[in-house]
C-alpha cells in the first residue's frame, strides 16, 4: 500500500470538485497524520495548525519524531532549517532506521541511512552515512552550498532495490548502490523515519550551554514510500511505485553529483577502504 496521503487524496478530491489542487500547497500533510513525539515532551512543538514542528534541546533533553508507519522501500522527505546559533556538539538529523532508537536490543538488524547536521561555529558539515546489518562507518560529508540556518531546504533519500540517493534541494549528493552480489552490504529491512536533535561530545566537541537551547524546524510531513507489512517485502520492489524504477541519474544531475563531490570534506573510503568492497567498486 502506497502511503502517499498527499497524493492520493488531491487525486479523489480535485475529482470531485472538478478542479486541481495539484500545486500541493491546498493539502499540507499534518505532522501528526504520518509522524509522533518520540521522545522530548514539551521540546516537540508541533505549530501552524500541525505544518512544522520545532525541536529544542537544552541540557535537560533533547527531542525528536518518528513515523507512524515501516516502509520496505521509498522517496522519503523533509524541510528542515537548523539552528541558527554557534552549535558546536548539536546534531540535527533526518534519517531512516531498522529498528528503534530505544530499541537497540530488539534483535532486528540494524539498517540505516541519515542525514546528520554537525553542528559547529561557522561551518555546518552535513554527514551522511549508512548502515547496513552493521556498524555503519561509512560517513560522507559536505559544505554546502547554502547557509542551512536561514531557511527551510529539502533533504530527500531514494530508498529502492538498485540504490539509496541522497538529495539537498534535489541535487544528488551521494550514491549507494546496491552490489550486494558484490559483496558489498546494502540496507534490507524495513525502516520507518525518525528526526531528532541531540548532542554528542565525543563526536563534535562540548556544546556551549550558555548560549542558551537550540532548536530546529521541520514541514513538509508527506511520505511517498511503500507501508511495510509482514511479508509484502517483495510488493515493496514493483514498479507501480515511481521511486523503483529510478536506477540511473538524468545527464544534468550527475554533472550537478559531480560538482559537488568536490566539496566532499570526509570521505570513509579514504580512510578506510580495505574494511569496505565498495571503496573498492569504482561504480
Ligand atoms: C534565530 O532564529 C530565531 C527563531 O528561531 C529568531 O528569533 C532569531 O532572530 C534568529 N537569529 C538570527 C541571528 O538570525
Ligand atoms: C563548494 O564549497 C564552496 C565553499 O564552501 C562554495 O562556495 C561552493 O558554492 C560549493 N559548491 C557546491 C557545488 O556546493
Ligand atoms: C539487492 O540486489 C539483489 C540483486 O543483485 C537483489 O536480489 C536484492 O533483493 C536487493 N536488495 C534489496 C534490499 O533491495
Ligand atoms: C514537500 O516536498 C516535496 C518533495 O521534495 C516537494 O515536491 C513539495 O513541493 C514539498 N511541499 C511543500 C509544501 O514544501
Ligand atoms: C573503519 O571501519 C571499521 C569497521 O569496519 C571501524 O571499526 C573503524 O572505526 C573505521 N575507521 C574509521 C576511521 O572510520
Ligand atoms: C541534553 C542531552 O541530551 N545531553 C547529553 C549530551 O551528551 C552527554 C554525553 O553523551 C550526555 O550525557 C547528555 O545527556
Amino acid at each position: 500500500m502506497m502511503v502517499s496521503f498527499q497524493v492520493c487524496l488531491l487525486i479523489s478530491i480535485s475529482f470531485i470538485a472538478g478542479q486541481c489542487a495539484c500545486d500541493g500547497s491546498a493539502d499540507e500533510v499534518l505532522f501528526y497524520q504520518n509522524y509522533y513525539e518520540k521522545y522530548g515532551g514539551d521540546h516537540l512543538i508541533v505549530s501552524d495548525e500541525g505544518k512544522e514542528v520545532s525541536l529544542l534541546i537544552d541540557q535537560h533533553t533533547g527531542s525528536g519524531f518518528t513515523s507512524n508507519q515501516n516502509f520496505g522501500s521509498g522517496d522519503f522527505h523533509i524541510n528542515l532549517k537548523i539552528p541558527n546559533k554557534s552549535s558546536s556538539g548539536i546534531i540535527t538529523t533526518f534519517y531512516l532506521m531498522s529498528q528503534s532508537v530505544d530499541e537497540p536490543n530488539s534483535g532486528i538488524p540494524h539498517d540505516e541511512v541519515d542525514f546528520e547536521f554537525l553542528g559547529g561555529n561557522d561551518k555546518y558539515t552535513l554527514s551522511t552515512n549508512v548502515f547496513a546489518s552493521d556498524g555503519g562507518h561509512r560517513e560522507q560529508q559536505f559544505n554546502l552550498w547554502f547557509d542551512p540556518t536561514t531557511g527551510f531546504h529539502s533533504y530527500r533519500i531514494l530508498w529502492n532495490q538498485y540504490n539509496i540517493v541522497f538529495f539537498v534541494d534535489d541535487v544528488p549528493i551521494r550514491i549507494f548502490k546496491n552490489n550486494t552480489d558484490r559483496g558489498v552490504n546494502f540496507p534490507s529491512n524495513p525502516m520507518h523515519i525518525e528526526a531528532t536533535i541531540w548532542n554528542d561530545t565525543n563526536w563534535v566537541g562540548e556544546v556551549d550551554w550558555s548560549q542558551g537551547s537550540f532548536t530546529a524546524y521541520y514541514r513538509n510531513f508527506s511520505i511517498n514510500g511503500c507501508q511495510y507489512q509482514e511479508s509484502n517485502l517483495q510488493d515493496c520492489y514493483s514498479n507501480n511505485y515511481y521511486w523503483n524504477p529510478i536506477t540511473t541519474l538524468s545527464p544534468e544531475q550527475y554533472l550537478k553529483y559531480e560538482d559537488l563531490r568536490g566539496n566532499m570534506t570526509y570521505d570513509y573510503c579514504h580512510y578506510n577502504a580495505t574494511d569496505f568492497p565498495e571503496c573498492m567498486l569504482n561504480n
